[in-house]
């Protein structure tokens, strides 16, 4: 079984999940389709570096993210940093002949993204990004049921991603609300989760129809790198800055095998935490998954009895999509960090068996093609069609 050196970039809220995922995914995955080992973690300055590698278990760190970039022990570059990084560190990393993983959105619009595809292409490495929710088993099992025909040919998908850590005018300008360093901000940060999910479980996006708002137009600016995600609140007279990106956006689409659709995306939602969600509709049935629930998919079936009819749940367990490496009763409790250990397993397997694997940077980059759309259309006010990747 083979040893894969990985080297992380960026010691924040991100290098705490992907670490117990190469930590963990042998422990859920066994035999693993190969090892990982944590070499390397880089971060801004020498201090934040020294106290990852102590908290997360790497060997080593350094101050200067060229360095596991320049180091040919790496095998994997793991990307968590800011999205104004990402590209910048994957052109390097597909240079030097690593496989890369990279956190979402994959570049801060689609001309970055290209910019990162055409690297790895042309390094012939293997490439992920890391949209993990559509590894949650629930998920997996929405998306084989409608594969199965168990719905038949849908019609419509409605997706959600609300939060509500930004809805505080106090909390800090931290990167996320910086179109510089963001590139944009509901929309990139958890719009394209969901824009994944429309992806994965219905089809190429075609057309979009868009609007989107500031809520909060100014914060007190931010000292220190790392977003706390609303859990801090900054003095009253601390300078503020110009928010600069999205609050809430909201977009009607169409896809290419003619299903339509709709997607809502805040972080100022009093109330929801991580309500990811869609409802999807097919001729013979629909599917509801929360994420809050994320044990549960809602099924309904056209076809059964007239006297039976009704949504029931089913709770993932080992008769389910990645059920073999989980807990062994259903409802024991998938997590946040499972999706992490499944997305490392296949990212490990793919190297392990030089396969493809999905979604990877022709998916990132397509998914900020709709971003990109999806502005473009609240700009003017008007349907834009996405153009398709060309592969
Ligand atoms: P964070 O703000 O918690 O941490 C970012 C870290 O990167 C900080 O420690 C910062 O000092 C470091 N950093 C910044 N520039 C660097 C550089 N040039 N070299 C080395 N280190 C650098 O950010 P968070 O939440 O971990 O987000 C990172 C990425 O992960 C973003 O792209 C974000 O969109 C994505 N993300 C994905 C999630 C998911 O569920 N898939 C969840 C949260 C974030
Ligand atoms: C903040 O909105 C955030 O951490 C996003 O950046 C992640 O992508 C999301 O999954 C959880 O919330």
């Amino acid at each position: 079984m083979k040893t894969y050196n990985v080297g992380l970039i960026g010691a924040g809220f991100m290098a705490k999940a992907h670490s117990l995922a190469y930590a963990g995914m042998p422990m859920y995955f066994w035999p693993a389709p190969g090892l990982t080992h944590r070499k390397m973690v880089a971060d801004v300055t020498e201090e934040l570096a020294k106290d990852a590698a102590a908290r997360l278990g790497y060997d080593e760190y350094t101050a200067n993210w060229m360095d596991i970039i320049n180091n040919p022990d790496i095998d994997i570059v793991d990307i968590v940093t800011p999205n104004d990084s990402h590209a910048e560190i994957a052109i390097a990393a597909a240079k030097a002949g690593k496989h890369i993983i990279s956190e979402k959105p994959l570049a801060r619009n689609a001309a970055e993204a290209k910019t990162m595809l055409d690297a790895v292409k042309e390094a012939g490495v293997k490439h992920m990004v890391a949209f993990n929710y559509r590894r949650t088993p629930a998920v997996a099992l929405a998306k084989k049921y409608i594969e199965e025909g168990a719905i038949g040919k849908v019609l419509n998908f409605r997706g959600t991603y609300l939060q509500d850590w930004s809805v505080d005018p106090n909390s800090p300008l931290s990167w996320r609300f910086k179109k510089d360093i963001a590139g944009s901000g509901a929309l990139g940060d958890i719009g394209t989760h969901v824009v994944d999910f429309a992806r994965y479980l219905v089809g190429e996006i075609s057309d979009v129809m868009a609007h989107t708002q500031t809520w909060v137009k100014e914060r007190p600016i931010q000292t220190g790198g790392v977003d706390k995600l609303g859990t801090v609140k900054s003095a009253e007279d601390v300078p503020k800055g110009q928010v600069d990106v999205d609050d809430e956006l909201m977009t009607l689409l169409k896809f290419e095998n003619g299903a339509v659709g709709s997607i809502e995306a805040t972080r100022n939602a009093h109330g929801r935490n991580n309500f990811l969600t869609f409802e999807i509709h097919g001729e013979k049935g629909s599917l509801i998954f929360n994420y809050e629930r994320r044990d549960e998919l809602q099924v309904f079936f056209a076809d059964d009895p007239a006297d039976r009819k009704g949504f029931r749940t089913v709770y993932t367990g080992p008769a389910h999509p990645y059920g073999e490496g989980l807990w062994p009763i259903p409802a024991l409790g998938i997590g946040y960090g499972d999706t992490k250990i499944i997305e490392v397993y296949d990212f490990v397997k793919a190297i392990a068996e030089d396969t493809d694997v999905y979604p990877n940077f022709d998916d990132g980059y397509q998914i900020c093609v709709i971003s990109d759309a999806i502005l473009q259309s609240a700009e003017k006010g008007e349907w834009v069609k996405v153009n398709k990747l060309a592969v």
